[in-house]
C-alpha cells in the first residue's frame, strides 16, 4: 500500500475540504457571539460616556442659564420652552409676572441647546425628563401685561423638589429615588422583540422610570440628577445663595 498517495495528487480530496470547513466553522461558531458581545460592551461604554457628557453639559448649562434645558419634543435638538403666561398685579399691584415653563416634561435630550453630539451609540436621541420647576423661568416687569422695563428673573430655588421616580421595576415596589430632578435614558440596543414591561415604562412618557442591571429583556442605560447634584453646582456658580 503507498502512503504518498496525497502528496503525489498535488490537492485536497473532498473529505479533507468537508473537515477543515467544520473546523472553520466551529471555530467561527465560537468566536461570533464572542466578538459581537464585545462590540455591544463597548457600545454600551460609549453610551455611558455620552450619557455623562450630556449630564455635564446640563449642569454647566443650569450654571450659566439658571434652570436646566427643557425637552425637545419636536426633534431638531432645540429645547421646547411654551408661551409665557402672564399674571398681572404679581408680586406687587402694577407689576406683572411671566412664566416660561416647558412644553412637555419628558422629551429627547435638546442636544443643540446643550452644543453635545445628537445620538447615543445606538443611533437614538437620549430620552430626557424635568421636573417642571427646574425648567421655569420667571420674569418681573415693571407694568402689567408684561409692559415696562424686565425687573429681575427667577428660577427653581434651594427648596425646590424633584418629582420624578426611578423604580427598581415597573410596579415601582422599591425606588431608588422619588424626587428626581431629571432623568436621562438610553434606550440601548433594543434588541428584544417585544419590549418588557420595565423597558416600556422608559418611553410612556410619564414621570416614572426603571433603572436596573442589564438583563436579557432590559438593555436602557439611565441617570438621573438629584436636586442636591443640581444645587450643589448652582451654588458654586454663584446662583444660588
Ligand atoms: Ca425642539
Ligand atoms: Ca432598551
Ligand atoms: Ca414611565
Amino acid at each position: 500500500m503507498r502512503l504518498d498517495t496525497y502528496s503525489k495528487s498535488g490537492g485536497f480530496s473532498l473529505v479533507e475540504m468537508a473537515i477543515v470547513l467544520v473546523i472553520v466553522g466551529v471555530l467561527l461558531g465560537g468566536l461570533l457571539p464572542t466578538i459581537s458581545s464585545q462590540i455591544e460592551q463597548q457600545r454600551r461604554n460609549e453610551t455611558r460616556k455620552y450619557i455623562n457628557e450630556v449630564r455635564d453639559a446640563m449642569l454647566g448649562y443650569s450654571a450659566a442659564n439658571g434652570s436646566l434645558p427643557c425637552p425637545d419634543i419636536t426633534n431638531d435638538g432645540l429645547a421646547d420652552i411654551a408661551s409665557a403666561v402672564t399674571t398681572d398685579n404679581i408680586p406687587i399691584t402694577g407689576q406683572s409676572t411671566k412664566k416660561y415653563s416647558c412644553s412637555a416634561t419628558v422629551g429627547t435630550v435638546p442636544y443643540n441647546t446643550l452644543g453635545v453630539t445628537p445620538n447615543d451609540s445606538y443611533n437614538s436621541a437620549l430620552i430626557y425628563a424635568v421636573t417642571p420647576v427646574f425648567g421655569e423661568r420667571n420674569e418681573v416687569y415693571s407694568a402689567t401685561g408684561g409692559g415696562g422695563t424686565l425687573l429681575s428673573s427667577s428660577f427653581f430655588n434651594l427648596s425646590s423638589t424633584g418629582t420624578l421616580r426611578i423604580c427598581t421595576s415597573a410596579a415601582c415596589s422599591t425606588n431608588l429615588t422619588s424626587t428626581a430632578a431629571a432623568v436621562i435614558v438610553s434606550r440601548g440596543a433594543n434588541w428584544a422583540l417585544t419590549p418588557s414591561t420595565d423597558e416600556a415604562e422608559n418611553t410612556d412618557n410619564d414621570t416614572d422610570f426603571v433603572s436596573h442591571d442589564f438583563t436579557p429583556t432590559f438593555d436602557d442605560i439611565v441617570i438621573w440628577l438629584s436636586p442636591n447634584t443640581l444645587f450643589n453646582r448652582m451654588v458654586a456658580a454663584g446662583k444660588l445663595p
